[in-house]
């Protein structure tokens, strides 16, 4: 039996980016036939979003072939109080527990608690996770065991969310923690028990800090939680080290860095080093213009720190400098460290 498992997507608006991946993710789960669907938590940015979005929701949660779970996160957890009608195959968790053939899910829905509290609770779940069956477990909060800081889980405000250690989970008879909160990347852990501990990161870019191609995680039942990449828009940072003294031009380089781009990502790019104008008969306004030109709709975000140091590389005192550097027989890193540090030096008392 087979699980695709993600995390926030934060819904706002009925056929935005962010539902088209929510459809995309359907799309996969029919593909690859899978039997449960699970959502651990931050479905919807706000309460109010839930709240516009529900008709819709029933519509593609219906006649997939998969049972969807959803547990509330920090985001989303009044999106589900008053017995709130999502479709027939849509169960929202508590810790009264789903159970489906071989598999029992439980869920732990976002409250604002910690420590000893927080522990309690999880382990009040020993009652229910039986080893007649593989259990799962849904939670949306920190793992403190991994160091993150608090904006790779997509919060910018202070305090902490639902905070969990994996020893927390030590007693339990556990084979899977499915959780969310975490948007920046994949990554799994293994508790003492032989279970996994898996963040799968959003679905699709929320800010410009989730870099990078987006995942989710769809397993077999006993076998390891598994990455699969997903086609949705998401950011990447792109940086440029220019190097005055390599024949390629700028702008050829910027190109092969854009060629290899995923469709849908949106570039924050970064064009750093030096340039020899003379060399390269551009100007900086030129090449900028060129590289704006080339890259139009496919950045979110430009830092240009490159800068012409035509002067300086064509300075008498430079040039002897690095003959003299050349003579000595210096291995080419030891030559590029050096000459780095002349322009350096040179750049403070010219520019
Ligand atoms: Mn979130």
């Amino acid at each position: 039996m087979k699980v695709l498992h993600t995390a926030d997507i934060h819904l706002r608006e009925y056929q935005d980016e962010r539902w088209k991946a929510l459809q995309e993710l359907i799309e996969i789960g029919k593909q690859n036939e899978v039997s449960i669907f699970v959502i651990c938590g931050d479905l919807f940015n706000e309460g109010i979003d839930a709240e516009n979005l529900r008709p819709y929701i029933r519509g593609i949660f219906s006649n997939t072939g998969f049972k969807v779970l959803i547990i509330p996160g920090n985001h989303d957890r009044d999106s589900y109080k008053g017995g709130m009608y999502f479709g027939e195959a849509v169960f929202i968790l508590s810790s009264s527990p789903f159970e489906y053939e071989n598999i029992r899910v439980v869920g732990m829905p976002f409250e604002p608690i910690q420590g000893e509290e927080l522990l309690r609770k999880i382990r009040a779940l020993n009652k229910v996770l039986t080893g007649d069956k593989k259990n799962i477990l849904l939670c949306h909060g920190e793992l403190l065991d991994a160091f993150f800081s608090r904006t790779d889980f997509g919060e910018e405000g202070e305090g902490r969310y639902m905070p969990f250690r994996l020893s927390y989970f030590e007693e339990l008879n556990i084979d899977y923690v499915l959780a969310g909160h975490f948007h920046s990347k994949f990554d799994v852990w293994r508790l003492e028990n032989g279970g996994y501990f898996v963040y799968p990161g959003s679905p699709i870019s929320i800010t410009q800090r989730e870099t990078g191609q987006r995942k989710v995680n769809i397993f077999e039942i006993g076998d390891p939680p598994k990455e699969y990449a997903l086609d949705t828009p998401h950011f990447e940072k792109v940086v440029i080290e220019l190097d005055p003294f390599v024949d390629q031009n700028p702008l050829e380089i910027t190109k092969t860095h854009f060629e290899k781009l995923h469709p849908k990502a949106k570039a924050i790019l970064t064009v750093s080093g030096y340039i020899n104008s003379e060399r390269i008969r551009t100007t900086e306004t030129d090449l900028v213009s060129e590289i704006e030109q080339m890259t139009t709709g496919k950045c979110v975000e430009k830092h240009y720190e490159f800068r012409d140091i035509r002067r300086i590389l064509e300075d008498d005192l430079f040039k002897s400098f690095m003959s003299k550097i050349r003579q000595a027989g210096y291995e080419e890193d030891k030559i590029k460290q050096l000459q780095d540090v002349a322009i350096r030096a040179m750049m403070k008392v010219q520019l």
